[in-house]
């Protein structure tokens, strides 16, 4: 397989865009592509602050390795969860410490869950959650924590490395039950609701999985390699696996299913009903809240 652009030979082959490209012009094409959809969905311009969600995985790296290279101001947000007694989290946290010591101008916050609050994400579940899965509250104290240093730290978004296998995944979960909540919401970019909530966005919204991660390896980023303990086996790794059966047989149907959907919304479908959400300000830390007194957040550490 040559390359399209130089006719050398190609590392990649992307058969949804019947495009094959060499190392040198896979490493121009990630950033067009990304800065393409930057654009196209009005993600941030180039005088914003941009705070990257990083995990220390091929996504958040490459995502984060690519805003540089663009030349927006993005600094990490590293979130220490606690996860394996802290193994897992301490060896993610390794990898972001390193792509960071590498890069000139790559600034990074680490915020730790247990040594602010006083549990791990999973003790915190023991406790709150009778051992369940701690993936829901893990959620909501990621979304929590990045909300509070977005709006601390004055940034204009919060940027987070999920990818095209990502979104459809979810995507398709939500189709199976015709959440049409969950649909209506679902967008390369979550506007801000309230000044203490920051934009959310995906940059990376329309790359294959398999791209990002040959990004990384192609541009020699380290990353974990190694899934969360708590992902393995997850129902939106089944529908990954099915998804790529269907695009083994069909290249492009996932891809396709993406932006069809967002036309489909663009046209009005699942358009959210208006009811305007009334926000209160958390007693205990002042986060928005649609509870009246304290915020989800806060309540789990009360109980
Ligand atoms: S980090 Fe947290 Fe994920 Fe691990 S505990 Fe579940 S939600 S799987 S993205
Ligand atoms: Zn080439
Ligand atoms: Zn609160």
């Amino acid at each position: 397989m040559k390359c399209r652009k130089c006719g050398a030979v190609a590392v990649i082959n992307m058969r949804q865009h019947k495009l094959a490209l060499c190392d040198e012009h896979f490493l121009e094409w990630i950033p067009q592509q990304t800065q393409r959809a930057i654009r196209k969905y009005r993600m941030f311009g180039p005088r914003d602050r941009i705070l990257v969600a990083v995990s220390g995985g091929k996504d958040s790296l490459s995502l984060w390795d690519v805003l540089l290279r663009l030349g927006y101001q993005a600094e990490g947000l590293y979130i220490h969860l606690g996860i394996d007694s802290g193994g897992y989290s301490d060896s993610s946290l390794e990898y972001v410490e390193r792509f960071a010591a590498a890069r000139e101008g790559a600034r990074f916050r680490v915020v730790d869950v247990k040594a602010e609050y006083g549990q791990s994400v999973p003790e915190l579940a023991r406790r709150t959650h009778r051992g369940r899965k701690p993936c829901a509250l893990c959620g909501l104290v990621k979304r929590y924590i990045m909300n509070r240093v977005a709006y601390e730290g004055g940034y204009d978004a919060i940027a987070t490395g999920h990818n095209l296998d990502d979104e459809v995944a979810v995507l398709m979960q939500n189709t199976l039950r015709w959440q049409t909540g969950y649909l209506a919401r679902q967008a390369p970019v979550l506007p801000s609701t309230h000044p203490k909530l920051a934009r959310k966005v995906k940059p990376f919204v329309r790359l294959y999985e398999r791209e990002t991660a040959a990004y990384a390896i192609v541009r020699g980023i380290e990353y974990i390699y190694d899934e969360c303990p708590y992902a393995v086996g997850s129902t939106t790794n089944f529908y990954k696996e099915l998804l790529n059966q269907l695009e083994g047989r069909s290249p492009g149907a996932k891809l396709g299913f993406y932006l069809s959907f967002l036309e489909a919304k663009r046209q009005g479908a699942f358009s959210q009903t208006k009811e305007a959400l009334e926000l209160n300000e958390c007693e205990k830390c002042g986060q928005p809240t649609t509870a009246p007194g304290l915020c989800a957040f806060c309540r789990l550490w009360e109980r």
